[in-house]
């Protein structure tokens, strides 16, 4: 199975995300369900390894907090666009919070990521040609969500299919003071 751990986001914030899903050409668009914010990619892992996650995310202690979006982003890869993104305000706390997960794969047995933590929602994603993002910016750039509070973060299974990816729920791990 295909796993990553994850923020489920409150329907009001996916709503208010899916007014800036239109007017880009070429954008693959991302369902309001399917809006959530990945803390660690997993990849793929056999039911041991993930039961060993499943252990590791429940010792987690981490005190509830609130996050707020703000802010248009995009990841290119060799000067293609491939995703535009919300992004997150600087938060001490989440960045703690996405350290312990990444503590918790590793001692689950899983290779730690390399990649540096850039707290995103993805939008859209691109397989086409230049896209030329500056009427986009101007109209949607200045973006940004009410605080609201983060009280658990969630293991998903991700199934790749045809008509997009689409994703399960394994378990959720509430957040909670010492
Ligand atoms: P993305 O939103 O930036 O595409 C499920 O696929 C989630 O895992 C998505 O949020 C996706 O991030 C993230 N993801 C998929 N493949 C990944 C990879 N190789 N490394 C890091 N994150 C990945």
């Amino acid at each position: 199975m295909r796993l990553f751990v994850g923020i489920s986001l409150p329907a009001d914030i996916r709503l208010s995300l899916a007014t800036l899903c239109s007017g880009l050409a070429g954008a693959r668009w991302v369902t309001p369900e399917n809006m959530h914010m990945t803390l660690r990619f997993i990849g793929d892992a056999d039911g041991g390894m993930a039961e060993d996650l499943d252990a590791e995310l429940s010792g987690i202690q981490v005190p509830e907090f609130d996050i707020k979006l703000t802010g248009i982003g995009s990841f290119s890869k060799r000067s293609r666009l491939r995703a535009v993104w919300a992004g997150v305000e600087t938060n001490a706390a989440l960045i703690h919070l996405q350290r312990k997960i990444e503590q918790a794969a590793v001692r689950a047995g899983f290779p730690p990521e390399g990649r540096k933590f850039t707290p995103h929602i993805t939008l859209a994603r691109f397989k086409t040609q230049q896209i030329d993002l500056g009427d986009y910016l101007e109209a949607n750039g200045a973006f940004s969500s009410a605080p609201f509070p983060l009280e658990a973060v969630t293991l998903f299974e991700s199934h790749l299919g045809h008509g997009g990816s689409h994703y399960v729920a394994l378990n959720d791990y509430p957040l909670r003071g010492i």
